[in-house]
């Protein structure tokens, strides 16, 4: 259990383990109270009630029109809520992910709030990587935090050990509720068809705890088995504090943040949330602040 607002860095093996692995179970992680709020604020999140007045930039749901057993996403909540923003723009989420990853700083790409229903429809397992081609380098370092006690039949994440080192694979299959969550990894990647490759590791921890993962790790999740379970994340994709926009690539959504002729990224859309040199984005700690005080 870990404060949100100090840095927090893993150990020797954690970092050896993060390495050969390509991710890193952390059991007890989230403050207890953190857990609370961030569970609080839920369901008004998923109800599209935005305590800053800002909607996140990705909702991929809307009560009564969606399917209730897609999982849920909103991308960017941190923008819509400051509860969410304390945690996922949380100088100990990104000194830790920097630290394993070896890296000088971190701002963020993009948060995610996860919510898989009882029965919920699986993620296509992918390399985080394939969908960065809009920046450079495209890179990313992630911390995963669960909201609920998660078990393999839960339909939690689940990593490929050591598929960080695999070939770099595209963009394939369909992302939400894929009929074989696993297809696009056995079509793309000829390392699961070797005797003993596919080493599927599902990420099994008590509520509050973390798992982080590099951009190029196999992972996705399956159906949610259980229907008296339901399966929350929130999500930092963080990226290198020193990542620029590919002059050539633009990505839908996020390109919009992109000065023109510009390379290099807005802190106030994509905040450092920790460098090693003790910088962090000056405005992040005073509106955070604000969000706590209002
Ligand atoms: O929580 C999940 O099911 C998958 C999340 C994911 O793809 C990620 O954290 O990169």
């Amino acid at each position: 259990m870990s404060p949100p607002g100090r840095p927090l860095a893993p150990t020797t093996e954690q970092v050896e383990s993060y390495r050969a692995d390509g991710f890193l179970v952390v059991e007890d992680f989230l403050d207890h109270e953190e857990l609370e709020a961030l569970r609080d604020r839920w369901p008004a999140l998923f109800a599209h009630t935005w305590e800053t007045g800002v909607a996140p930039d990705e909702v991929n749901y809307t009560p009564g029109v969606t399917p209730p057993d897609l999982t849920r996403q909103l991308c960017n909540a941190w923008k819509a809520d400051r509860v969410v923003a304390a945690t996922t723009l949380s100088v100990r989420n990104a000194s830790f992910a920097a630290r394993l990853a070896g890296l000088d700083g971190l701002r963020i790409g993009q948060d995610n709030l996860i919510w898989k229903p009882p029965s919920g429809r699986p993620l296509l397992a992918h390399q985080d990587g394939a969908y960065l081609d809009w920046m450079v380098p495209p890179n990313m370092t992630t911390c995963w935090a669960a909201l609920d006690d998660t078990a393999a039949d839960t339909g939690t994440i689940y990593y490929v050990r050591g598929s960080h080192r695999w070939a770099r694979s595209p963009v394939g299959g369909e992302f939400h509720a894929p009929d074989d969550w696993l297809g696009h990894l056995r079509s793309v990647a000829p390392e699961a068809a070797d005797p003993g490759g596919l080493e599927l590791v599902p990420i099994e921890v008590p509520a509050g705890g973390a798992a982080f993962h590099d951009a190029w790790t196999w992972h996705g999740s399956p159906a949610n088995a259980r229907a008296d379970a339901e399966r929350r994340a929130v999500i930092s994709h963080f990226i290198d504090a020193a990542t620029r926009w590919s002059p050539d690539v633009a990505h839908p959504v996020y390109s919009r943040y992109r000065r023109p002729e510009e390379e290099e990224m807005d802190e106030a859309f994509f905040p450092v949330a920790w460098r090693a040199d003790g910088y962090r984005s000056p405005w992040l700690d005073r509106w955070l602040g604000a969000g706590a005080a209002g």
